[in-house]
């Protein structure tokens, strides 16, 4: 009789704390902001779809976890009672087993087409948005927009209530995009290009993080944003980058084939090349001073370092043969032309910059 009574007290006491665990979840963003603001869409649905898993995750814990103490307490053996005591031998209730069979599996089946429902507004194309590349490196982001030469290395500009697909890549390990105000993420993988898609609905600053460990430099590559800014805005925002990108050469060249010539290479165009596109994995030292690939400052004017890492004679031409087609040895990889973004043009300007430079 009094097991009666526990249990719906017990019942009632795992209810009410069902109801606030469950109020929790959907009134969070304002009482307990760990979850900041959605900044588009469908980061909007994707926290309703987390809100609602919450809130049925909050329920079956509750009531599992609450009635498994309850029943612990309530039938535990008690002072006198012999200890090899069985208690009543239950088998087989049609009725509960079919509903613990059936309540369970529709539900998971519901949670899958809410997912689906979700998953597809990230993989259909827009008909009118705009295409944006990302692409990881060691360790940051860059950028590639329609009608912009080459990439955009600072940050990544967005107009608000524009769709927008998202490609990403990596140029060298496995990174991740992840921008958390919009619920977004997608791994950055060499060779393959994942799809995203998303309308940034709130104007901000929002960090792009990688979150896939790329390094010992994996840290810090949380540095750039994603600017969300009214059209107007991102139209100056972008024509500058038209302009400021016009010189650059092509972030996709065409793969030359052969010797590159190397006459009328400009050192001075080689070394702003340099700063753009090579200092983060080469510092202006000797051999031994490692950034990810080692020193340049005596590539082709050091005794001590008569050979290329690929072991031919450090002359122009197989200085230039490493830069077209990279090279991977015990330092890791040097890119390729395509991937450093390189035109023979480029390679000869780098090589005549690269035959300035003397050890001290
Ligand atoms: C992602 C990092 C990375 C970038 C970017 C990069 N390199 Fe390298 N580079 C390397 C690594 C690593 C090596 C050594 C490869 C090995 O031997 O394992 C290397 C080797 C070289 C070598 C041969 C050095 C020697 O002493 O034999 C030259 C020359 C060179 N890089 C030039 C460049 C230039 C010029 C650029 C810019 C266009 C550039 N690298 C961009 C990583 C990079
Ligand atoms: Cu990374």
């Amino acid at each position: 009789m009094s097991k009666h009574r526990g249990f719906t007290i017990v019942t009632v006491v795992l209810a009410l704390l069902s109801i606030a665990e469950i109020l929790y979840f959907w009134l969070m963003p304002t009482v307990e902001p760990w979850l900041p603001p959605e900044g588009g869409h469908p980061g909007d649905q994707v926290d309703w779809l987390f809100r609602f898993m919450a809130s049925a995750a909050a329920l079956l814990y509750t009531f599992v976890v609450g009635y498994v103490i309850y029943f612990a307490i309530a039938f535990r053996r008690r002072r006198g009672d012999s200890p090899d005591a069985l208690g009543p031998n239950i088998h087989d209730n049609p009725k509960l087993e079919a509903a613990w069979t059936i309540v369970p599996t529709l539900f998971v089946v519901l949670l899958s087409v809410l997912s689906i429902k979700i998953w597809y507004v990230l993989q259909v194309q827009p008909a009118n948005g705009l295409v944006v590349e990302s692409i990881g490196r060691q360790w940051y982001f860059t950028f590639r927009y329609p009608d912009v030469n080459g990439e955009v290395t600072s940050e990544m500009h967005l107009p608000v209530n524009v769709p927008v697909t998202l490609n990403v890549t990596s140029a060298d390990v496995i990174h991740s995009f992840w921008v958390p105000d919009m619920r977004l993420k997608a791994d950055m993988i060499p060779g393959m290009i994942n799809t995203i898609r998303f309308t940034p609905t709130r104007i901000g600053r929002y960090k792009i993080i990688c979150t896939e460990f790329c390094g010992t430099g994996h840290s810090t590559m949380d540095k750039q944003v994603m600017v969300v800014e009214p059209v107007a805005q991102y139209e100056v925002w972008y024509r500058g980058w038209q302009v400021h990108n016009a010189q650059v050469s092509n972030a996709i060249p065409t793969v030359s084939s052969g010797a590159i010539s190397l006459t009328g290479g400009s050192a001075s165009a080689g070394q702003a090349l340099f700063a753009q596109k090579c200092t983060a994995c080469h510092a202006l030292g000797p051999f031994s001073q490692r950034i990810v690939g080692p020193g340049l400052l005596g590539v082709l004017h050091d005794p001590t370092h008569p050979n290329l890492v690929d072991g031919d004679p450090a002359t122009p031409p197989n200085v230039a043969k490493i830069l077209q087609n990279g090279y991977t040895g015990s330092f890791g990889h040097m890119p390729d032309e395509a991937e450093n973004g390189l035109s023979s043009k480029d390679i000869a300007n780098l090589v005549a910059y690269l035959n300035t430079l003397k050890v001290k």
